[in-house]
């Protein structure tokens, strides 16, 4: 498949992808989104592959919505094509997908980048939602994605000023995992990936599943579905497998089944 935004490379299970726009700081525009999408869908649907890293440039993960893409339009156009409603999609992605972020993720690439699983990000990392100074506010759910990642006061702080924090106040509010060095990013991210990749398939699919339930459930039914899915997994063959091999003193090789 080729792309015209979008670089994608597979590192053996692991799918590598690379916003590509540097004329325009990787801003996110209607092409980008269906490029995403068609590679997300295709990474997701091929069985050699396990775990997917979205990354962007040294100078910018993506400096966010592409602003020139909005600045006609009106609102019957916004509202009435439902703009970048498009991007729920990515989020449906089921196996794990890992943000690598060096430079700016604004706006929108700050969005794309809390969409994913969870973000590295490299010390030169800047993260912000400025919509604001634009007179618009975040739009493809950084409100709701950064409040429950921050916390209220961060949150809105940063929607309210458009200020940008750097990578450790990031990672002291809970936003990123983990902290890389810049020149190590990409492929400390593809490491992780590979990590994630050789686990049996089935548990990292439950895994992500059950996480994400925290935000969308109270606790109790949170811990039903975990306890549920948990049980499930005793059904598959990797789980005998997974426990065996712990046993016997070995690595599992996993079925998938
Ligand atoms: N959209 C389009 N083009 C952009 C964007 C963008 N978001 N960001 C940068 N560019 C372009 C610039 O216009 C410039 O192009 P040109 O060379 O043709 O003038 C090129 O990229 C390089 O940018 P700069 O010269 O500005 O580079 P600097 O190093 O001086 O500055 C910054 C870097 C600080 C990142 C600066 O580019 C900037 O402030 N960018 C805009 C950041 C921003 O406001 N982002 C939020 C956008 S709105 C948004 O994301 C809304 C999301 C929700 C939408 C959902 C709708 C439903």
């Amino acid at each position: 498949m080729s792309y015209q935004t979008i670089l994608v490379e597979q590192r053996g299970a692991v799918t590598l992808v690379t916003l590509n726009r540097p004329q325009a700081l990787n801003a996110l525009n209607s092409q980008v989104l269906s490029e995403l999408l068609e590679a997300m869908a295709a990474f997701d649907k091929d069985p050699t592959q396990g775990c997917a890293v979205i990354t962007g440039s040294e100078k910018a993960f993506a400096a966010g919505a592409d602003i020139k893409e909005m600045q006609a339009q009106g609102f019957a156009d916004m509202y009435g094509h439902d703009f970048f409603a498009g991007w729920d999609a990515f989020t449906r992605t089921r196996k794990p997908v890992i943000a690598a972020v060096a430079g700016y993720a604004l706006g929108g690439g700050c969005e794309l980048a809390m969409m994913c699983d969870f973000i590295l990000a490299a010390d030169s990392a800047k993260f912000g939602q400025p919509e604001i100074k634009l007179a618009v506010s975040p739009g493809m759910g950084g409100s709701q994605r950064l409040a429950r990642a921050v916390g209220k006061a961060k949150a809105m702080e940063m929607c309210l000023t458009g200020r940008m924090i750097d990578a450790a106040e990031a990672e002291r509010a809970g936003l990123v995992a983990r902290i890389v060095p810049a020149a190590e990013l990409v492929e400390d991210a593809v490491e992780t990936a590979a990590t994630i990749a050789g686990m049996a398939p089935l548990a990292v699919l439950a895994s992500k599943e059950m996480v994400n339930a925290a935000f969308e459930t109270n606790l109790a039914q949170g811990v039903q579905f975990e306890r549920r899915l948990f049980h499930a997994l005793f059904g598959t063959a990797d789980q005998k497998e997974g426990m065996a091999a712990f046993v016997e003193k070995r690595p599992g090789a996993w079925s998938g089944k």
